[in-house]
């Protein structure tokens, strides 16, 4: 069986196949190159659906895609579904941090409690369609640390640990993230229809 991963951030590719192909033996895991769909809906899942449809489509293949970002509690949860272009359309990772680390000011830690959220969402061909859930809490560090993950990971400081998330490594990440818990929620149901 071969499933598509609708996603062009090659940082999630790769977490991805880590989390996904020891889970699904079998599987076979396919990068995806067609066109993008505008992602206008209001919600990490309504997103993670039209990614994952437009791939199905496109493909003719089962497509799993993944809408993620960092929701921060002082904030009202923004970033949210707006982390990729929080500082503009570039996508550009490192001014998504600055300004996120310039909004939070010297605030003090008590103040700055975040989670990354992950929907995984799998689409067939048919239209059956499935979603998974992961939120991983901890707070905005004061200043960035550690050249590991990519995107806001070196100022998130999971809960119960003293390290940034961009200085664990690739294995621990993938063990406790988001993106592994949203995939732990949907496995069952991905071995049921991709097994
Ligand atoms: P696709 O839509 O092609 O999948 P994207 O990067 O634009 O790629 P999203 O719209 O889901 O995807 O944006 C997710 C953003 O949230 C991502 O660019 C990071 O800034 C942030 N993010 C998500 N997961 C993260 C993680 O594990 N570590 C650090 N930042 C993360």
């Amino acid at each position: 069986v071969q499933v598509v991963l609708a996603t062009h951030n090659p940082h999630k590719v790769e977490e991805l196949r880590r989390i996904l192909e020891p889970a699904l033996p079998g599987v076979e895991v396919l990068a995806y190159d067609g066109p993008e769909p505008i992602e206008d809906g209001a919600s990490f899942t309504a997103n993670a659906l039209i990614k994952a449809r437009a791939a199905a489509a496109h493909t003719g293949l089962p497509a799993i895609a993944d809408d993620s970002g960092i929701c921060v509690d002082v904030l009202g949860g923004s970033p949210g579904i707006f982390s990729a272009r929080w500082a503009g359309p570039a996508k550009d990772a490192g001014a998504n941090l600055d300004l996120l680390l310039w909004q939070l000011g010297d605030m003090s830690a008590e103040h700055r409690t975040a989670h990354f959220t992950c929907v995984v969402a799998l689409a067939l061909p048919d239209g059956t369609e499935r979603v998974g859930i992961g939120e991983w809490p901890g707070q905005i560090l004061a200043e960035a640390a550690g050249a590991n993950g990519f995107g806001y990971d070196p100022i998130f400081l999971p809960d119960g640990y003293a390290i940034s998330a961009a200085e664990l490594t690739a294995s621990v990440k993938n063990q406790i993230s988001h993106r592994a818990l949203a995939f732990e929620a949907i496995v069952p149901e991905l071995r049921a229809l991709l097994g």
